[in-house]
């Protein structure tokens, strides 16, 4: 074995080279990886006692691409294009032995590779365009010569892998190894070699380039196809573009119209904002003063308290993932009634093929049902998901204090009641955990992990691990009213509310704050929630254009009506000459002047107090880190990735702009607007978030 740099080593098996990456954690293509490719196969090339190649990875993937962390650092010789031209153009064929994931510059390495062999568990994919960016190895040119343009196109542009089933359906891989992939894939070199089987290399095979030639339509079908949900974003056209030119181009042209684009992508501000929400989704796990070492509670079985929308959606979380879940409800017609919701939300799955009947019975027969809740008592984790009342909620905890074993994790999915008062309702606090899950359950990502002050590090390093199976992205959050999230999100809602009062109709603040990136402004989501959500009548007072709403039962698309109107099974919200007169008769009554306002000030009137409240939790110790409070907003609020989250964008618009703002609106609209005394200190020192 020859170490050609530290994480390279060339082997031979008999006539077969074998050269081995290991470069943990996921093989990135950093510097000292090309170079021993490069040098690798330079000797492989030369040594006349070698017939055939095989590139293979150690560790939990095949590269998984080029090395982020470097992205923005001045370029080192070799670059990954330079590399990939000496594999593609070797004498002796290459074979590229997958396993994990052949992501971005992995997939690429492997395109110019004369075969590629997988293990069945392998992906690929070319994962780019979630960073903001392109294939910028070719991907671009080389993949639609593989699995022709139109899946090429999807590929590339959604970002998502294929299985390595579908990859050798596409041609995109040459065999599926069974058992050991080294042996595997010198057995599958010397086959080739006996057979004379012709080497191909992928920029020299245009036929379905070519088959796609004079038809613009692919194209322009395509990009009305992906318009909505690439509404914003610049790196998808971006890739329909070089894709295009792979059909209208001769390859060598191609490779630098790829290159150029991916040089404009790499410098603009959206793939910066998308590479950071990137490393925050990681560096989120990282609890301070939580070691990596922290002993886990073991899970194996779950329950839910309260069988309602929020119950339903936390129960399919854990049985998706074949945790069985004991669900509870005070009654039998509403346990029958959640676990019939649980049902219909798996027949809409499967109705949409992305589960089958039999998958959907196994899931169903994980969930147990039962109206008393001493049947918990042999769960490793209860979840109470009753209504937001404390008194409800201590009564529980106190059940649950009397019947769960010991080393039970006891957790409640309140959204903003106090974590530290239901632990002290228990005679174990330090099981007491928070567990905020975003509705709808099973499908938003975000579960904010609320740490009482005697939340033990093992239920918290529990919680952030479950988190992960099930599939969540875990925020820790200390405890105040609305945690981070919603405590961020209603200022906003304040400001919102206030600025229809003084202007702004709603279908102009909606309009502002979706072409700022969100997925639909504040009323049009308002309605689409519910108005009534946390509304009693009897305590209503009509003292807000919610609250005269609801009393006029116009509580959102629920009642067919709500600050819009919604015709008979539409969704579209349609804008009302009724409540526009109501606004203003409200406007009248409390004497506010109303008068034109800007959509800049619509935005930093309904922004920055995000941003100022944001700086307040830093400062109190509700959230570790700005980037917590981005990863919370990209993965709760529809915050749009492109702009990073309202922390890093806040750096970019400036914090000595934003406190300017501030001081200005406190001075028309009073303390409201004082800005967070971290905010002045960075401003002061010449900082920014990034910089905490
Ligand atoms: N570069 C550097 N570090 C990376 C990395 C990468 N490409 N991918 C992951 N890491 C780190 C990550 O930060 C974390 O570090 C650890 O690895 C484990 O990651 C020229 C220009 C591969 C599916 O976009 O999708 O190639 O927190 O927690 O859940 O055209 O990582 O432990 O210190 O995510 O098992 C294209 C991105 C790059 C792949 C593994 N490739 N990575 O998931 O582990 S651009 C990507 C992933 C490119 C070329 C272009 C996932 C994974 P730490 P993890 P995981």
């Amino acid at each position: 074995m020859t170490a050609i740099t530290d994480v390279v080593n060339l082997d031979k098996e008999g006539e077969i080279a074998v050269l081995s990456i290991n470069n943990p954690p996921v093989n990135a293509l950093g510097i000292a990886v090309r170079q021993g490719i490069a040098d690798g196969v330079t000797a492989a090339c030369k040594d006349e006692g070698v017939t055939a190649i095989v590139i293979i990875c150690q560790g939990r993937t095949f590269m998984a691409g080029a090395d982020i962390t470097k992205f923005g650092k001045p370029p080192r010789e070799p670059g990954l294009g330079r590399v990939l031209e000496i594999i593609e153009s070797s004498r002796k064929p290459i074979i590229a032995a997958i396993h994990g994931t052949a992501f971005g510059g992995g997939l690429e390495t492997a395109l110019t590779c004369h075969f590629r062999v997988a293990v069945d568990s392998a992906r690929l994919g070319l994962p780019e365009v979630k960073l903001g960016l392109l294939p910028g190895a070719g991907g671009t040119q080389r993949l639609p010569r593989v699995v022709g343009v139109e899946k090429a196109l999807k590929m590339i542009t959604s970002g998502n892998p294929i299985g390595a089933k579908e990859a050798l359906e596409d041609g995109l891989l040459d065999e599926i190894i069974k058992g050991d992939l080294l042996s595997g894939a010198v057995a599958f070199a010397e086959t080739i070699l006996s057979e004379k089987r012709p080497m191909l290399r992928v920029s020299e095979m245009n036929e379905k380039v070519e088959a796609a030639r004079g038809k613009p339509e692919i194209f322009e079908n395509f990009r009305k196809s992906i318009a909505r949900k690439t509404r914003g974003f610049n790196a998808p056209e971006a890739c329909v573009k070089t894709v295009e030119a792979a059909v209208n181009m001769a390859f060598g042209e191609g490779l630098k119209f790829e290159r150029q684009q991916f040089e404009i992508l790499m410098k603009g501000p959206q793939s910066a904002a998308q590479r950071y929400a990137f490393f925050a989704e990681r560096e989120v796990r990282k609890i301070p003063d939580i070691p990596k070492d922290t002993p886990l509670h073991d899970i194996r079985k779950a329950a839910v308290i309260g069988a309602g929308t929020m119950g339903g959606g936390i129960t399919m979380n854990f049985i998706n993932v074949g945790i069985p879940v004991t669900l509870i409800e005070q009654r039998k017609d509403l346990l029958e009634r959640g676990m019939g919701v649980i049902r219909k939300n798996y027949d809409i799955s499967a109705a949409r093929g992305r589960l089958t009947p039999k998958e959907v019975e196994e899931r169903m027969s994980l969930v147990t049902g039962s109206v008393s809740i001493e049947e918990v008592a042999d769960a490793d984790i209860v979840i109470e998901a009753v209504y937001e009342n404390m008194d409800l909620k201590k009564e529980i905890f106190s059940k649950l204090d009397r019947i769960c074993k010991q080393d039970a994790i006891l957790a409640s999915n309140t959204s903003y009641l106090d974590v530290n008062e239901i632990a002290d309702h228990t005679s174990r606090p330090e099981s007491v955990v928070g567990l905020h899950f975003f509705s709808p359950a099973n499908v938003m990502r975000l579960l904010e992990i609320v740490r009482g002050k005697k939340t033990s590090k093992s239920v918290i390093a529990s919680s952030m691990a479950l988190a992960k199976r099930i599939n969540k992205i875990a925020v820790v959050v200390g405890v105040c009213h609305g945690f981070v999230g919603n405590r961020m999100f209603s200022q906003r809602t304040r400001e919102t509310d206030q600025l229809i009062l003084e202007g702004p109709m709603p279908p102009q603040v909606d309009k502002v704050i979706y072409d700022f990136g969100f997925p639909m402004g504040p009323f049009v989501l308002r309605d689409l929630i519910g108005l009534d959500i946390g509304w009693r009548k009897e305590t209503s007072t009509g003292s807000t254009i919610r609250e005269v709403l609801c009393e006029l039962d116009r509580r959102g698309q629920k009642t067919g009506a709500g600050y819009y109107k919604y015709e008979a099974g539409s969704r579209i919200p349609i804008w009302d000459p009724e409540v526009e007169k109501l606004i203003f008769e409200f406007s009248e009554k409390n004497n506010i002047p109303r008068g034109e306002i800007s959509g800049k000030e619509i935005i930093e009137r309904s922004i920055y107090p995000i941003v100022n409240e944001g700086a307040k939790i830093l400062e109190e110790g509700i959230a570790n880190r700005p980037s917590d409070i981005d990863v919370i907003w990209l993965n709760g609020y529809g915050w749009p990735i492109y702009l990073g989250g309202p922390m890093f964008w806040a750096d970019q618009v400036g914090l000595e702009n934003i406190l300017v703002t501030l001081k200005k609106f406190q001075e028309r609209f009073g303390d409201l607007w004082k800005p967070a005394p971290l905010l002045e200190r960075l401003v002061k020192e010449g900082k920014g978030f990034k910089d905490l």
